[in-house]
């Protein structure tokens, strides 16, 4: 027996509690520990009942995914479960906290379960490229209604205790608060009343509705557009009603191993744990953050409206300002429509709506009235001039130890800090729009932020529910500099003999949420203008400079906004337009250039050489700590499919000395844009990859 589980008999229950923190994760140790647990258990004639119950925060949160990819090490869970499954006396799963994948699977293994009141139940396993692979597909059918089963596991959702009760997934709710004593308490009520052991997989499947897998597979076909791992949770759900559990069980087993070995569950997995390092960094360890409760922000338009917005979802105190009462009265308009959305979609009670708009959120055009903010987030007009102006009203006003924050999203933060006379307290925070919807948040250290202001960020973007990524100062920081890059590239393919069309639908092919002339479309064409003509005086010669952006945007013609832009929108509705695609023409007969056809597969890997090149420069500038904090930026503010991992992870998967090769192949039509970055060709060079850069 390990130390990982242990067995301990009270009275004539036997109570088996693993104690493996932080979440319980079955390791191999708590595999080995749960079935030799069990046989004990059964073997011990004083024993009529078994009590599995977990030590700390929460049950069984799933396998350990720190194995997966790894040798496999015996026992398989799958054998744990049916060992338990087949204990001759009843088995009681004792849950608490997050119940989830694995760990639901040992609980459906289990004859009976209880849980405390807040206890939540899912299988995420989709959500990391897999099925649930230790039964889930064929027993939780076998619990619960067929529907809800593939809804679960094809989601991941969790669900709460009402909800599992209703259904049936737990026959009690504990009224001890302790997941041991309810444990033991419940199972001596279950051998008083003669209650013996209840296989799951023995019981009938429930019986599902004419088609319901049909519709399963197509809506998720669309809303789980290229990932593999969906349409084999249905398939196995779908073999739990019609064949005998052992075949399911053979089957489950089988799409499992395939998806383990699969390039999906990587990425997806990378991508859990990137989220969760991200945050960690040297310079903030041990370093305790500054209390946030009042938040102030500057400017009401569209970003400054939802940073106040995902303030208050949070439980924040926000104070807004504008030029004056008139425009703070239509930023009022805009939080409070916003937070109506959230009182629609059921993530606010109309009490909580009330009373925000009552006690937690003032508008006004005062800047006194930051006196007492605790941070401060500027979202004026993009312009160095305007923002320096702000920064130097708040600097006078704020109080000593307040955070004053950008959410500029190009411009030189150091310059922003250098009108103040407390640049360590000056960070930027670059929100997404929307910014209550958006997860990320850049946190952009300038070279005199102190530690602490940095932790801070951190901390507010935890409580915002954010992922923060950090990133140091250049045009664009991590996120736009990138964009920046690749978009140029997609106006050279555009020029070569795309169009934007064919860009977009590539791109969207490929996974990304958005193709990038969509994206301009939304943020606004007048954006990308304005940057344009800021850095107009720096650009080199040699540049290649698409101009057919900058003649739209001459006819007024900014994006979504204005209902035309690269497309033309009809009741929100894109669709393309001859006269882009004659302005694109235009501009090749002017050039000298001969349309070519241009492959899907060559514009997605333009697209993917300009990202990874660039990125391979903002890591070894420092700009980016690690390719990890690229990935989680990527993933999170632009779209990138989750199921690729992000950009490094891409790279990493179909190779670094391809993404050299094409660079160096489209270098002898452009030899400026598509120089190799150093740190990429040194990698090659050394047979690393960038996960080798991740630590
Ligand atoms: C599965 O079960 C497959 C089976 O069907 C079949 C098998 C044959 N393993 O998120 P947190 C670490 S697939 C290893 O910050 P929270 C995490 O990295 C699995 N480590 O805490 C972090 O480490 P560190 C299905 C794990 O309170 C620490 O624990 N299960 C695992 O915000 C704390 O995590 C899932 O997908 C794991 N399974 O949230 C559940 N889980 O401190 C995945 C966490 O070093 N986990 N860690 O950075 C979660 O959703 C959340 O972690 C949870 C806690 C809700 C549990």
């Amino acid at each position: 027996m390990t130390n990982a589980v242990k067995i301990e008999t009270v009275e004539n229950v036997a109570v088996i509690e693993v104690s493996n923190p932080p979440v319980n994760a079955l390791s191999q140790a708590v595999r080995a520990g749960l079935a030799d647990c069990v046989a004990q258990a059964n073997a011990n004639e004083t024993v009529q009942a078994v009590v599995i119950c977990c030590e700390g925060r929460t049950f069984i949160a799933g396998a350990d995914i720190r194995e997966f990819g790894k040798p496999h090490a015996e026992p398989s869970l799958p054998a744990v479960i049916e060992t338990i499954e087949a204990s001759a006396k009843p088995v009681v799963a004792s849950l608490h906290g997050t119940v989830l994948g694995g760990g639901l699977e040992v609980a459906l293994g289990a004859h009976y379960r209880i849980a405390q009141p807040n206890t939540r139940f899912g299988l995420p396993e989709v959500t990391l490229g897999l099925l649930p692979g230790a039964g889930g597909t064929q027993r939780l059918p076998r619990v619960v209604p067929v529907k809800m089963a593939l809804d679960m596991i094809t989601s991941g959702r969790q669900i709460k205790v009402a909800e599992a009760q209703e259904a049936g997934l737990v026959d009690a709710v504990a009224d001890q608060d302790d997941p041991r004593t309810a444990g033991i308490a419940y199972a001596m009520t279950l051998l008083s009343e003669g209650k013996l052991a209840r296989p799951t997989g023995a019981l009938p499947c429930n019986s599902a509705e004419d088609g319901l897998f049909d519709t399963a597979r197509a809506t998720l076909a669309k809303k789980m557009r290229g990932q593999f791992a969906p349409q084999k949770c249905v398939d196995a759900i779908e073999n739990a009603t019609k064949l005998p559990i052992t075949e399911g069980l053979a089957q489950e087993r089988a799409f499992f191993q395939d998806l383990m070995n699969g390039d999906q569950r990587s990425a997806l997995i990378h991508a859990f744990f990137s989220e969760r390092q991200v945050g960690k960094l040297p310079e903030i360890k041990d370093v305790s953050p500054r209390d946030i409760a009042a938040i102030g922000v500057v400017g009401g338009g569209t970003m400054g409206a939802g940073i106040a917005v995902s303030s208050l979802l949070a439980g924040l105190t926000v104070t807004l300002i504008e030029r004056d009462q008139a425009s703070a009265d239509r930023a009022t308009s805009s939080v409070s429509k916003m937070l109506e959305g959230s009182v629609k979609r059921g993530k606010l009670s109309q009490a909580a709506f009330d009373d925000i708009l009552a006690n937690r959120f003032a508008a006004t055009s005062d800047y006194q009235d930051l006196a007492n903010a605790d941070i401060v987030v500027e979202a004026v007009f993009e312009s160095l001039e305007v923002k320096k102006d702000v920064f130097g009203q708040l600097d006078a006003i704020c109080k000593p130890g307040a955070i004053l924050a950008s959410n500029t999203s190009y411009l030189d933060v150091n310059a922003i800090a250098e009108m103040t006379k407390r640049p360590e307290d000056v960070i930027g925070l670059h929100f997404f729009s929307p910014a209550h919807v958006m997860k990320l948040l850049e946190v952009v250290v300038a070279d005199k932020t102190s530690a602490e202001v940095v932790a801070t960020g951190f901390a507010f973007a935890k409580k915002l529910r954010k992922v923060a990524v950090r990133s140091g100062v250049c045009d664009g920081f991590i996120g736009n500099r990138l964009l920046s890059h690749y978009r140029q590239a997609m106006d050279g393919v555009v020029i070569a003999g795309a169009s934007p069309y064919d860009v977009d639908r590539a791109l969207v092919n490929f996974g990304m949420a958005m193709g990038p002339f969509s994206v301009a479309d939304l943020a606004g064409l007048d954006i990308g203008w304005a940057t344009r003509k800021r850095l107009a005086p720096t650009r080199d010669p040699r540049e290649m400079y698409a101009e057919f952006s900058d003649r739209l945007c001459e006819k007024d013609r900014f994006g979504r906004k204005t209902g035309r832009g690269f497309y033309i929108y009809e009741d929100g509705k894109p669709s393309a337009d001859p006269e882009v695609l004659e302005i694109i023409a235009a501009e090749r007969t002017d050039n000298g250039v001969k349309a070519q056809e241009i492959s899907d597969q060559e514009i997605v890997d333009r697209y993917m050489a300009a990202m990874i090149n660039e990125a391979a420069r903002v890591l070894e500038e420092g700009i980016a700590l690690r390719p990890l904090d690229v990935d989680v930026t990527l993933l999170n503010g632009y779209g990138f499919p989750r199921w690729r991992g992000g950009p490094m992870q891409y790279a990493d998967t179909v190779g670094l000395d391809k993404i050299l090769n094409d660079i160096k192949r489209l270098s002898q039509e452009d030899d400026f844009m598509w120089q190799p970055a150093p740190l990429l060709e040194r990698l090659v060079a050394e047979g690393k990859t960038f996960a080798d850069l991740n630590g």
